[in-house]
């Protein structure tokens, strides 16, 4: 059946994964208590229960999900207005948070929840008939959302050693950011998932801020506006593993075109069209439009100059009433005036895959309904801004061991830092390499 487990861990963690679940929800023709509205017998097509897991023939859906937090007060919210959808076994909560310490969530306070969390994630593991993988959500900037979710895929990578893992990561911004110590906690995290995670989607709080506020008009965007709009990205990105369709290509394909080497395994997304419901009747979504504009950087999911860097790869992943004539032609055109610098390696081009069902807003939502949207995600060079940027933050802090105490409290010594610095170091020369290798410019064919 290709099952997903969706972990949420810590306050990003949980309310982006709210927000997704109430997006499928919507998408899939769910009740906020997760029975299914409107079905006729025999009419319902069931791949989405890779994703919901129905109770015995009851009509009744429940999230194939845990929610992990050390403190309780974010999850209490769920708990108060979700209480029929999810089992209260499912949202697991501990008494004091790891304050913003990736030690702390790590390797004191995280511990006395892990058994908890890998007990439920072992009931709902047996409960899949072909589990796919695990989706993990979190930041890395929080003391949970980096130490704890490093510690579950440590224990994720032992235990399931053949299943995937896949993270929707928040990367730290200074406008939304609650602590000075998220660089360190964002480089401690990576260094230890670098070999266990297989693809890591990251979303890149500064960006997604800047869209809701340019292109949705929201004056001071919160963590909700930033959330439905992740959702909307993240729904797109799994749409292949909860609808059927013949141009429907699985996730795992385009995970082995989007990650050449196992380490560089960071794919930029971007997403069109981002229209707020005032400017909707001026806007034209054609194809050719749409594709155009997921390739500006205004669409993009992470703050990064893609026209400097190199593609390694590039996925199109359509959604709604779309042809594949259509996006032929606008690949083409794009190709022609979008001046995209590929490796000289990377010979395959553009992968496609086309999902017949349309978007779905929420009524109350910022963005305007529209027939079709694409995600595109993108191997590129130009990604790899994001570590040099962060770990420049982490060096001016370490070089003057500001803050350092802190984790030294918590049992970390100075190696963890030095190392965690220097691989993400190595991951940035690698990128660079990886820039330099191929000496002209090409697009490749579709
Ligand atoms: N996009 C988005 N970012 C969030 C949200 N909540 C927190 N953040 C970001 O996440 C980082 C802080 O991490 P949190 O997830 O709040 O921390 P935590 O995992 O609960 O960890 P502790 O509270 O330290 O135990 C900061 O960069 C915040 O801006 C959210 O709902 N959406
Ligand atoms: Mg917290």
């Amino acid at each position: 059946m290709r099952e997903c487990i969706s972990i949420h861990i810590g306050q990003a963690g949980v309310q982006m994964g709210l927000s997704s679940w109430e997006l499928y929800l919507l998408e899939h023709g769910l009740s906020k208590d997760g029975f299914k509205e409107n079905s006729a017998e025999g009419d319902i097509n069931d791949t989405f229960t890779t994703f919901f897991e129905e109770i015995d023939g009851s009509n009744k859906f429940v999230p194939r999900a845990v929610m992990v937090d050390l403190e309780p007060s974010v999850i209490d919210t769920i708990r108060n207005n979700y209480r029929e959808l999810f089992h209260p076994e499912q949202l697991i909560t501990g008494k004091e948070d790891a304050a913003n310490n990736y030690a702390r969530g790590r390797y004191s306070v995280g511990l006395g929840l892990l058994d908890t969390v890998n007990d439920k994630i072992r009931k709902i593991a047996d409960s899949c008939s072909g589990l796919n993988g695990f989706l993990i959500y979190h930041s890395f900037g929080g003391g949970t959302g980096s130490g704890f979710t490093a510690l579950l895929i440590n224990e994720l990578t032992h235990e399931y050693p053949r299943k995937s893992r896949l993270e929707f990561a928040v990367y730290p911004a200074p406008q939304v950011s609650t602590a000075v110590v998220e660089p360190y906690n964002t480089v401690l995290s990576t260094h230890s998932t670098l070999h266990e995670s297989d693809c890591a989607f990251m979303v890149d709080n500064e960006a997604i801020y800047d869209i809701c506020n340019k292109k949705l008009d929201i004056e001071r965007p919160t963590y909700e506006n930033l959330n439905r709009l992740i959702s909307q990205v993240m729904s797109s990105i799994t749409a292949s593993l909860r609808f059927e369709g013949q141009l429907n290509l699985d996730l795992t394909e385009f995970q082995t075109n989007l990650v050449p080497y196992p380490r560089i395994h960071f794919p930029l997304a971007a997403y069109s069209p981002i229209t707020s419901v005032r400017m909707s009747n001026h806007n034209s979504y054609s194809v050719n439009e749409l594709t155009s504009e997921c390739f500006q950087q205004s669409n993009q999911m992470v703050k990064c100059n893609s026209q400097k860097g190199k593609y390694m790869s590039c996925c199109l992943l359509y959604r709604g009433d779309v042809v594949p004539k259509d996006v032929n032609a606008a690949i083409a055109t794009m190709r022609q005036k979008n001046k995209m610098k590929f490796v000289t390696w990377s010979p395959t081009g553009f992968k496609v895959g086309i999902n017949k069902e349309a978007p779905k807003m929420s009524k109350d939502g910022d963005m305007a309904p529209v027939p079709r949207a694409v995600a595109m995600l993108a191997n590129t060079t130009a990604i790899a801004e994001a570590w040099s940027k962060v770990n420049r933050k982490f060096g001016l802090m370490y070089a003057k061991r500001a803050f350092i105490h802190w984790y030294y409290d918590e049992g970390m010594e100075e190696m963890d830092f030095s190392e965690a610095k220097d691989d993400i170091s190595v991951l940035e020369m690698d990128y660079k390499e990886i820039a330099k290798d191929s000496s002209d410019t090409t697009t490749p064919e579709v």
